[in-house]
């Protein structure tokens, strides 16, 4: 008789998933294997849905059904985009934020995994910073109001929790960059825009002109990792709280030394540094002792290797890169 009890299929919902994070998932679920036998996989991007609004995000969810959300999209930016538009970044975010989760809600989604970031942190803090202290202290005044909305996710996650017995839970990255990065000059994250101001440069024959003092200080993950990571934490963490997905205290640099690399990856030599700019916050040291827990042995890809791989894409990929 009919004891056969049958499985659902699974289906994924990747939001944002045109993006820096969303392209490495991408790529981990299509070509390292990453996608399981009865699975299904959908990345969205803003022509899908404008998630800001609530009945396009309905809409979405009514026409993929996903089991399983990884909530990446967010009006996302370098430092000096954010001290230009903190109220942008707060609406914006707190209502993608909300329509996705309670969305994912009302369609009975089992589970979320959204993404917060290592600048949420109290700006005055001690260091190594760890999962625990995301609402201990004011952020960093340059992004206060992304990280609002941000730390926002976390507390929602607890409410859906201790009310519905919801499993939305959340990863908490530090620097990401690699191939499909936003490369915009003004916009970008340090990487990124260094990369392509350098590969600007060296064809116009002009000074790499690098923003603020260089000293601050970085850990920087490769979109490449933070794609396996996130896979793994969507199939195996269990805990409503957030971790952290960062390389180890020891392999924090300075923006100085990540220019070295960059510098050396282009094979450009002329660089300086512009101190009227601002340095933003000057560290934001995390802690992965969580994450070691789970995962001791997980390979991060070198960050001189990742960034000479990062630069190698987008000279190659200069036509298709968002510039
Ligand atoms: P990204 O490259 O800028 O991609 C953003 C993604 O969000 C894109 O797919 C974009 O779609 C989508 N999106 C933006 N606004 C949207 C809207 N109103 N409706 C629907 N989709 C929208 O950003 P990312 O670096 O991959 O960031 C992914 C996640 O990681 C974000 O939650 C971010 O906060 C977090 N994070 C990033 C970093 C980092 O250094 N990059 C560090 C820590 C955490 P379109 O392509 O159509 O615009
Ligand atoms: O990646 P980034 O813009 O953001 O890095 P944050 C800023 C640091 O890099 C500052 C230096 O110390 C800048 O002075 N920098 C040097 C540059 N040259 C450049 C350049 O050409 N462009 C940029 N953008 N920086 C972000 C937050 O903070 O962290 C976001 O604003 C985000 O919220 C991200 O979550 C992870 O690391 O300072």
């Amino acid at each position: 008789m009919g004891s056969e009890v049958k499985e659902a299929p699974i289906r994924v919902l990747v939001t944002g998933g045109s993006g820096l994070v969303g392209k490495a998932i991408e790529h981990v679920v299509q070509r390292e294997g990453g996608k399981l036998e009865g699975e299904e996989w959908i990345f969205l991007s803003s022509k899908d849905a404008n998630l800001v609004d609530a009945g396009q995000t309905r809409a979405v969810f009514e026409k993929y059904r996903p089991t399983h959300v990884i909530h990446l999209a967010a009006k996302v930016g370098g430092l000096y985009l954010h001290m230009r538009q903190n109220l942008q970044f707060l609406r914006d975010n707190i209502k993608i934020n909300d329509n996705v989760l309670q969305t994912a809600h009302e369609f009975g989604v089992t589970k979320v995994v959204s993404c917060l970031s290592s600048c949420i942190f109290p700006d005055e803090t001690t260091y190594p910073i760890n999962e625990t202290m995301i609402h201990d202290g004011p952020p960093h005044d340059s992004n206060f109001g992304y990280s609002h909305a941000k730390r926002m996710i976390d507390v929602q996650n607890r409410a859906y929790y201790r009310q519905y017995g919801r499993c939305y839970t959340a990863v908490i990255p530090t620097n990401v960059f690699g191939p499909y990065d936003n490369f915009n000059i003004e916009n970008g994250h340090v990487l990124s825009a260094l990369i392509n101001k350098t590969h600007k440069a060296k064809k116009e024959g002009t000074p790499l002109n690098v923003c603020g003092s260089g000293t601050p200080r970085r850990q920087f993950i490769y979109s490449l990792d933070l794609g396996r990571l996130i896979i793994w934490a969507l199939r195996k963490y269990k805990e409503i709280d957030p971790i952290i997905m960062s390389v180890g205290e020891e392999d924090e640099v300075s923006i100085k030394e990540a220019v070295e690399m960059i510098v050396a990856a282009l094979d450009f030599k002329g660089t300086i540094f512009d101190t009227t700019l601002s340095d933003g916050q000057l560290k934001k040291t995390a802690n992965n002792a969580k994450l070691r827990r789970y995962l001791p042995d997980f390979p991060f890809t070198p960050l001189k290797e990742a960034i000479r791989m990062t630069c190698d894409w987008f000279v190659e990929n200069y036509d298709i890169a968002r510039t």
